[in-house]
């Protein structure tokens, strides 16, 4: 499916236009996969858009960048200020937001510190990540071939494009054996995660999720959906998640931005729970949802509203 293309992309501190977005192919990023980035969204509430966990998606890709030793030229409010511009620019109620920080064009070689630190900040209205029906019906999902990175290889608490090429492995492989989305092991056996989502399972009303030390990325999601299960008054546990605990808990679930709270009906084709979404998933849905749409109170201060009024010079 193509792009919901919209106006404007920010690029290194300017607004160009969308179609004129360009790096050039010799760019440092593009051999080595040097780059880090985020995804987060932006909500239509009735007092306008609205980003949600702005600041902590920023702190994120400040952090990716200090494991990978990369400097970005602008300070976290700059780029949180740039986000808000960006979405008022383009007049966009709600949408996905995909700031990148890349190694860019000056010469090749693996050592990067010649290249300059590039930083792009772009966004477009993006539907449900893994299907419209999958928020009520759940998805049938795999266990994948593919583990996770292992530990002290490629670093998964720091968000980089590179991890993803583990994540299309999962992916491609999930799909082509009919299944919507893959779960990795890590490399000790143990669940790690979805190819772009953290995991979480229900058993005996205690909310589960794998630790850090299951190569996880540190989820956004996942922390608000920890945060909205200890207000319901539910157990939270992180620790090692074996394979077989998936098959047989009561609900699992996905998290994350673009997927925002996914139940998962089937794995390797053994039906959870009820196949469809379970009673706790559903109400960490509502409860998730309400919030990012402006039904509930956001007493976490999670968002930060868009000023649709604003003109912004492009
Ligand atoms: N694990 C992985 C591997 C991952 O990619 C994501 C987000 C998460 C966990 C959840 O993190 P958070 O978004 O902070 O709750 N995946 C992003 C990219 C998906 C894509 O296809 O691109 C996302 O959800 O934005």
């Amino acid at each position: 499916m193509a792009f919901n293309k919209v106006d404007k992309i920010w690029m290194n501190g300017q607004f160009v236009n969308w179609d004129d977005a360009k790096i050039h192919v010799l760019s440092h990023v593009v051999h080595y996969g040097s780059s880090i980035f985020e995804g987060q969204r932006c909500y239509s509430t009735p007092k306008g858009p609205a980003l949600f966990r702005l600041d902590e998606h920023i702190i994120r890709l400040f952090n990716s960048a200090k494991i990978y030793r990369m400097e970005i030229p602008f300070t976290k409010e700059e780029i949180n200020q740039a986000i808000i511009d960006l979405i008022a620019v383009n007049k966009l109620d709600s949408c996905y937001v995909r700031p990148v920080v890349y190694r860019g064009y000056e010469n090749l070689g693996v050592d990067p510190r010649n290249c300059p630190v590039d930083v792009t900040l772009a966004a477009w209205p993006w539907g449900k990540y893994l299907g419209e029906e999958a928020m009520e019906n759940g998805v049938s999902v795999c266990v994948s071939s593919w583990n996770r990175n292992a530990p002290n290889t490629m670093p998964m608490m720091a968000k980089a494009g590179a991890n993803y090429m583990n994540s299309q492995l999962i992916k491609l492989e999930a799909i082509s054996h009919g299944y919507v989305e893959g779960i990795a092991l890590d490399v000790y056996g143990m669940v790690s995660e979805g190819s772009g989502e953290n995991i979480f399972l229900i058993q005996r009303g205690n909310l589960i999720t794998p630790s850090f030390g299951s190569s996880v990325l540190p989820g956004i999601t996942r922390r608000t959906v920890i945060t909205l299960a200890k207000e319901m008054g539910l157990k939270v546990i992180e620790e090692p998640v074996p394979r077989e605990a998936l098959y047989i808990a009561d609900e699992v679930f996905f998290t994350g931005s673009a997927a925002e709270i996914t139940p998962i009906s089937k794995i390797d084709g053994i039906v959870i729970g009820n196949g469809k979404a379970g009673e706790i998933s559903k109400k960490l849905q509502k409860a998730y949802f309400d919030i990012v749409e402006g039904r509930a109170e956001d007493k976490h201060g999670w968002l930060t509203m868009v000023p649709t009024s604003k003109t912004v010079k492009s």
